[in-house]
């Protein structure tokens, strides 16, 4: 990625306003990568503004303190000049446009360059000015470290350290998951070494789990069902639970990966009612590529995370059409446990 690092330097150096954003219930991973670009840019003395289509979510707003995101339905009509005008609109953590929802329009409108800097499959490659992606990291998080330090260390200030220690520890699942490797931890320990407190980090991040949160969870402990021998495990979080609860679809974040600590699980199947569609999270481990059965529901992913949305039908009918589904894709692949 050395040549788009170079080419991204250079658009900077001749850009003035520009304007950052990220994909819809932005997690840790894009709420960091946003605060470190946004920090960089500002020592490079850029106007830059945070604009996003969601909220901050409640546990990664220590990240913010001097409240520098903003929503951008909120003030409508001072977001949408601010994308009219920019230079460049960097888009983190998500290849979609559409993934920035109310925005997208503006954004594909703007005469702004595109750039793309991100970890995820399925870059369409005509949709942007500079690519900054590879799968292979585990956090758009830990491209950016390479791509600011690269510049001058000078950049990773204790806030910028903060903002992407969280984002690395949030992605990888605090340092568990798959693409957790060496320089992950050689990256982590210089975050630290310049300002992030990794107790501090997960505190706030995770010891926050708000008890309607709790209760929701406990509704879709309630839900799991078990197939193919406790391989399988699907659990199902409808509209009422979230009334029921007063939360929300972010709530459900963690939901599937509890599914793969259950002893024998392979694979694990969340599906999560929303207004007018349902949206599914697939998980699975070690050889079984569940992006591939992702497919089959018009998804996709990574390897062992991947995720589908599909139009409203009843919960049962959905979960009876997984098990179906997932019995072929199970011998087609050899899928013995
Ligand atoms: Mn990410």
């Amino acid at each position: 990625m050395k040549k788009e690092y170079t080419e991204l330097r250079k658009l900077v150096a001749k850009s003035r306003n520009i304007v950052i954003t990220t994909h819809l219930i932005p997690d840790g991973d894009a709420i960091g990568s946003e605060l470190a670009v946004y920090s960089y840019l500002k020592a490079r003395k850029k106007s830059v503004n945070i604009i996003n289509h969601s909220f901050t979510p409640d546990n990664l707003i220590f990240l913010d303190p001097e409240k520098l995101i903003s929503v951008f339905l909120k003030e409508k009509e001072k977001n949408e000049k601010l994308i009219k005008k920019a230079d460049i609109i960097f888009i983190l953590d998500t290849n979609e446009f559409s993934r920035t929802k109310s925005m997208e329009q503006y954004i594909r409108n703007s005469k702004a360059k595109k750039v793309c800097i991100d970890h995820h499959l399925g870059t369409q490659k005509n949709s942007y000015d500079i690519i900054i992606s590879d799968t292979n990291y585990p956090a758009t998080s830990q491209i950016l470290y390479e791509y600011l330090t690269g510049e001058s260390k000078k950049y990773i200030t204790p806030f910028v350290a903060t903002a992407l220690y969280a984002g690395i520890m949030t992605d990888t699942g605090s340092f568990r998951y798959p693409r957790t490797d060496a320089k992950t931890f050689l990256i982590c320990a210089d975050l630290i070494k310049r300002g992030a407190d990794p107790v501090y980090v997960y505190d706030r991040t995770y010891s926050n789990i708000a008890p309607g949160k709790v209760k929701l969870l406990s509704r879709f402990i309630s839900s799991l069902s078990f197939h193919f021998d406790g391989s399988v495990a699907i659990g199902r979080v409808t509209q009422k639970d979230f009334s029921d609860y007063r939360s929300d679809v972010q709530d459900v974040e963690g939901f599937s990966t509890f599914l793969m600590n259950i002893k024998n699980v392979k694979a694990g199947f969340v599906m999560v009612e929303l207004r007018d569609t349902i949206k599914m999270s697939f998980r699975s481990k070690g050889d079984i590529s569940i992006n591939e059965f992702a497919k089959l529901f018009g998804g996709g992913g990574h390897k062992n995370a991947a995720g589908a949305t599909v139009p409203k039908i009843s919960l049962n009918e959905l979960e009876n059409e997984i098990v179906k589904r997932y019995r072929v894709f199970r011998s087609k692949h050899k899928i013995i446990s």
